[in-house]
């Protein structure tokens, strides 16, 4: 095991909160400007862009932890004869053709003498938050895309750390000493262009594309390639008879609105390699979210009630640090073959009382463990829709009342701890915690 996992070895074993990270996602409406580049001192320079993802995460950290399994193909989800899917194959495994998302039980068949584990979570986020922290040695402008991957925006840091190719490769070097992980890195004007760069030469590569070659690069590949293009949107442009991004590229706004309706416009903008959107740092968060590892895989109902009230209430407490309220409540379950699903419900109105978010999650799971019959791993609670606080109302309601007595429970808590005040659900929790992450 590698110094910096020896070490997270006992991180990992404490119960830690972490602050989600936040999701690009092309529905999320992000502003854009079509010049890919921006305005310093008046003088227009082409903005810098990496995008850093890393190889085969999850199976790459196991290789890390355990140096025998270096060289060899590894499968991350689970043992071969569970129901799950696979969540992550090391590069020796996708020459058997294993991928991500493949029934587990496929993945025997086509590699049989792969090795398949279950995996370490905490060990995943520990070896997430380092690579992140790399990431900030070069720009205050750090946005995390996912658990392995960021938009790092360069521009006008030549000066204090050179071209930005070199700190790339900077990146990339620091990112396997500290790490032991291979990353790839796409280096461009636009986070779509550098996107879609760090992928096409996994694992290991860096690609860049020179400011204005942006539309060729992409106009060769195939749609899948360019993000928010799934397979029904890859169905709908094959329908018409577009294969390449090129060809998306040279579709009018109109007709692409008419297909996909909104985003529709959006996507050809990206064809063409046009993608102001700023890389956003972490601060400004757009969801909430709070997630715990149960400690033994359970179907018990009150428990996992008691887990989700304590998740609530860390995520309502974040609300009112933030100032802000939440529209938009989702429930997060794993069960134990991996299988994650995220369901989610609209609020009458932006809340940021504990009660009101374990409400609508506690209903959420209701309706998701009916009938179950898989045992839960983790559970999660996210709030997104955020907004800044509502003005105060004349008549005090309920939900005033609710929100002050949240906010006695929160300066209780800073000032004695969070154990000094417990709900009655969140008792039975504690006596079974799981890892918080
Ligand atoms: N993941 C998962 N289930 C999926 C996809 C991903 O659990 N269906 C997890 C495991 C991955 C991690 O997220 O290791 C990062 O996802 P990536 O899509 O970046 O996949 P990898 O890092 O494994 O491979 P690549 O080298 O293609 O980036
Ligand atoms: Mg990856």
């Amino acid at each position: 095991m590698g110094k910096f996992y020896h070490e997270a070895h006992h991180v990992a074993k404490l119960a830690t909160l972490h602050p989600s990270h936040r999701h690009l996602d092309i529905d999320s409406g992000v502003g854009y400007n079509k010049n890919n580049s921006s305005m310093s001192d008046g003088v227009h320079m082409h903005r810098r862009i990496l995008h850093v993802d890393l190889d085969a995460f999850f199976a790459s950290v196991e290789q890390a932890l355990d140096p025998s399994l270096e060289g060899k193909p590894v499968v991350v989800g689970g043992k071969p004869g569970g129901r799950g899917v696979v969540s992550s194959a090391s590069y020796e495994a996708r020459v058997f053709g294993i991928r991500s998302a493949m029934p587990l039980s496929r993945a025997y068949r086509l590699c049989p003498q792969a090795v398949f584990v279950d995996g370490h979570f905490s060990y995943y986020r520990i070896a997430s938050q380092r690579f992140m922290s790399i990431l900030d040695d070069y720009s205050p402008h750090v946005e995390p895309g996912g658990i392995d991957e960021a938009y790092v925006d360069l521009t006008g840091s030549e000066a204090l750390f050179g071209p930005a190719h070199g700190v790339a490769q900077r990146i990339r070097e620091r990112v396997w000493d500290e790490l032991r992980i291979t990353a790839s890195v796409g280096l461009s004007t636009s986070k779509v262009v550098s996107k879609v760069a760090s992928d096409l030469d996994k694992p290991d590569g860096l690609v860049e594309v020179m400011p204005g070659e942006e539309a060729a690069f992409l106009a060769p590949l195939p749609v899948r390639r360019l993000p928010g293009v799934g397979p029904k949107t890859e169905q709908v442009l094959k329908g018409v008879g577009v294969a390449a991004i090129g060809d998306l590229a040279a579709l009018s706004p109109s007709y692409l609105c008419c297909l996909f309706g909104k985003t529709g416009a959006l996507l050809g903008s990206w064809a063409r390699g046009e993608d102001g959107s700023p890389v956003e740092e972490r601060g400004e968060a757009r969801s909430i979210s709070r997630c715990a590892t149960l400690s033994r895989d359970t179907l018990d109902r009150p428990f996992l009630l008691g887990m989700l009230r304590y998740l609530s209430e860390k995520v309502g407490a974040e609300l009112r640090r933030m100032e802000k309220r939440a529209r938009v409540v989702a429930l997060k379950v794993r069960y134990a073959d991996f299988e994650t699903l995220t369901r989610q419900c609209r609020l009458r109105g932006p809340t940021d009382i504990d009660q009101l978010i374990f409400g609508a999650v506690a209903e959420l799971l209701q309706r998701q463990l009916a009938g179950a019959a898989k045992l839960v791993r983790l559970v999660g609670v996210e709030v997104s829709g955020l907004q800044a606080e509502a003005q105060l109302r004349l008549l005090p309601s309920v939900e005033d009342r609710l929100e002050r007595l949240d906010r006695a429970l929160d300066g209780l808590r800073l000032r004695y701890g969070y154990d000094a005040v417990q709900t009655g659900r969140t008792l039975a929790v504690q006596r079974r915690a799981g890892v918080f992450s």
